[in-house]
């Protein structure tokens, strides 16, 4: 999967993009991230990248001429297609798993990360294909959702994650949160694991595991069940689960 990331910080991605999980994928080259900086397509003599906004108002725009031109070099180098260019920004879509897994069934995607107060209206009306938000707060840069957008969709990518299962057992994949986890020792400090943990007896584990998902989802976060299929024997769990809050 190739990820190219328009950011007037391509620094600000060092550490994420040779770090861990993402830094070996980016080794086994399961993924490809081009860092481009916007900066390096400005035309004017003193390389600005943003204006003072027309109608008044505080901060800086980003202008249309350096990434006018960053797209068409990018189209370029792909035999004159744009890839899908993703935008972020707190008027997006908020950024949510089946969003990443979505996206992460695409070859190519081109992220744009805005700065200042945001970039001028006809980049975007003429670029850029989807708004993500990561959140309902306000942020310098898009570097950070960037950031976070590749992270979690490269997770569903093959072979960057250790095993395949652990990408679908995690919180969110069945619109639920996780059960709870336990590693060695058994007792610590008179804090015991769980006893069916260590049955063996696979059946009972994923009961058990089952009824702590619905039961964190039902307390952190009831909103989610709404839109989640819960089956007949989750359902009977959840009917125990509710007599006893
Ligand atoms: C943001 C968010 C975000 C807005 C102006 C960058 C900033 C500045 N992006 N989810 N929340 N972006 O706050 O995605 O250009």
């Amino acid at each position: 999967m190739v990820f190219d990331v328009l950011t007037l910080f391509p620094e600000m991605f060092e550490s994420v993009l040779n770090t861990s999980i993402l830094g070996r994928a980016i080794k086994k080259g399961l993924i490809k991230v081009n860092l481009y900086n916007i900066r390096d397509f400005a035309k004017n003599k003193h390389k600005r990248v943003d204006d003072y906004p027309y109608g008044g108002g505080c901060g800086m725009v980003m202008m249309p001429q350096p990434l006018f031109d960053a797209f068409y070099y990018i189209a370029q180098l792909n035999g004159g297609t744009l890839p899908t260019v993703i935008y972020f920004s707190p008027q997006g879509t908020t950024f949510n798993q089946k969003i990443a897994t979505d996206f992460s069934k695409a070859d190519h995607l081109v992220l744009l990360c805005g700065h200042y107060e945001g970039i001028d209206q006809r980049i975007i009306d003429n670029f850029v294909d989807v708004e993500i938000s990561i959140g309902d707060y306000v942020l310098t840069g898009g570097e950070l959702p960037a950031m976070i957008f590749i992270d979690s969709v490269s997770r569903f990518v093959s072979g960057v994650l250790g095993d395949e299962q652990s990408a679908r057992e995690e919180s969110f994949s069945n619109g639920l949160l996780e059960y709870p986890q336990y590693t060695r020792p058994y007792d610590y400090q008179g804090h015991k694991v769980p006893e069916v943990l260590l049955s063996g007896n696979h059946k009972e584990i994923n009961k058990w595991r089952k009824l702590h998902s619905l039961n964190n989802t039902l307390i952190k976060r009831p909103d989610l069940l709404k839109n989640t299929e819960l089956s007949a024997e989750d359902k009977q769990m959840m009917r125990i689960l509710k007599q006893r809050t």
